[in-house]
């Protein structure tokens, strides 16, 4: 990573995670739900998804002859509510219901530090949180009338709600989870594609898009946008999964080699390390 990303990106996730503190804010009643619910959010996520939906949306200000700063303050809400909603996921991926996992983020996940119960309500609080900021943040915005504001507003609103939704993420769980338990046929490349598309990709690609159409973008910049945001999320699956096998539990702040234990449909299990690699470096080379 050349100095100069790492000073924008710097810049970008810091900004972010600024928003977050007014989202989530200490000291809100009750304790119990909102000290938990900044417990994961605020446990040192990389802020990956908010900083492309802030990125998606300089990108489109850049192209229109607008500012970087009211690009930021169009695509905020959606970058905050975007890692929200990640963040419930997280929560409740590591339930033992389902990924049944002891460290996320480098610490002992919510379950183990609040329970079940308040494990599962932390994760629903946030995705409740996250779309009733969607609902009233920006209020306004200089430079973009109010009706204009509120068609991007509901646009953002759809595109987040049919990524986070059964379609979308939740859809992808639940293949995910049905494979992973040995239940129904193994999964081939396409299946395997498919599932990653829902739980992983559905999200990254709508938090480029949500960046953009609250930045203004047409439809073409938003196809254009689009097709980036789905190489960059498979790319990213297909690291994960290799980082799964690679990695030390230390360096990924979560448990490694979950997906092979638990006989999970990967892409290593699929292509082996060097095929996976390769076709990570293909999907960089497409965005
Ligand atoms: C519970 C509805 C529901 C969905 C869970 C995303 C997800 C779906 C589960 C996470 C399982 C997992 C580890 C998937 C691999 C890709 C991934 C989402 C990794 C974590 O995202 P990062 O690397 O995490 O952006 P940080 O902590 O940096 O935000």
């Amino acid at each position: 990573m050349t100095q100069l990303l790492h000073v924008w990106l710097d810049a970008r996730r810091r900004a972010v995670d600024a928003a977050l503190e007014a989202v989530v804010p200490a000291h809100r009643e009750p304790a119990l739900v909102w000290e938990a619910m900044r417990y994961s959010l605020f446990a040192g996520g990389k802020r990956l998804r908010p900083v492309l939906a802030l990125a998606a949306a300089e990108a489109v200000a850049a192209h229109r002859g607008g500012t970087a700063e009211q690009a930021h303050a169009l695509a905020m809400p959606s970058a905050c509510a975007l890692e929200l909603i990640h963040t419930y996921s997280l929560v409740h991926d590591d339930l033992p219901a389902m990924d049944d996992d002891v460290l996320r983020r480098g610490r002992p996940t919510a379950h183990v530090v609040y329970g079940e119960g308040l494990a599962i309500l932390v994760g629903d609080a946030l995705l409740t949180e996250a779309f009733a900021h969607l609902a009233i943040e920006p209020r306004t915005v200089e430079g973009v009338d109010d009706a204009e504001l509120a068609r991007r507003k509901i646009a953002a609103i759809r595109l987040i709600a049919d990524a986070a939704g059964a379609s979308g993420m939740v859809g992808g769980q639940a293949i995910d989870l049905r494979a992973a338990g040995g239940h129904g046929a193994p999964l081939d490349a396409h299946s395997l594609r498919d599932m990653h598309g829902r739980k992983t990709g559905a999200l990254i690609r709508a938090a480029a898009l949500a960046g953009a159409s609250m930045a203004g973008a047409d439809a073409t910049l938003c196809g254009a946008i689009d097709k980036y945001a789905s190489q960059v999320g498979l790319a990213f699956q297909i690291v994960d999964d290799i980082l799964d096998v690679e990695g030390a539990s230390a360096d990924l702040g979560k448990t490694a080699g979950k997906d092979a234990a638990a006989g999970k449909p990967t892409y290593p299990a699929l292509y082996g390390l060097d095929g996976s690699r390769r076709l990570a470096a293909e999907c960089i080379d497409r965005s």
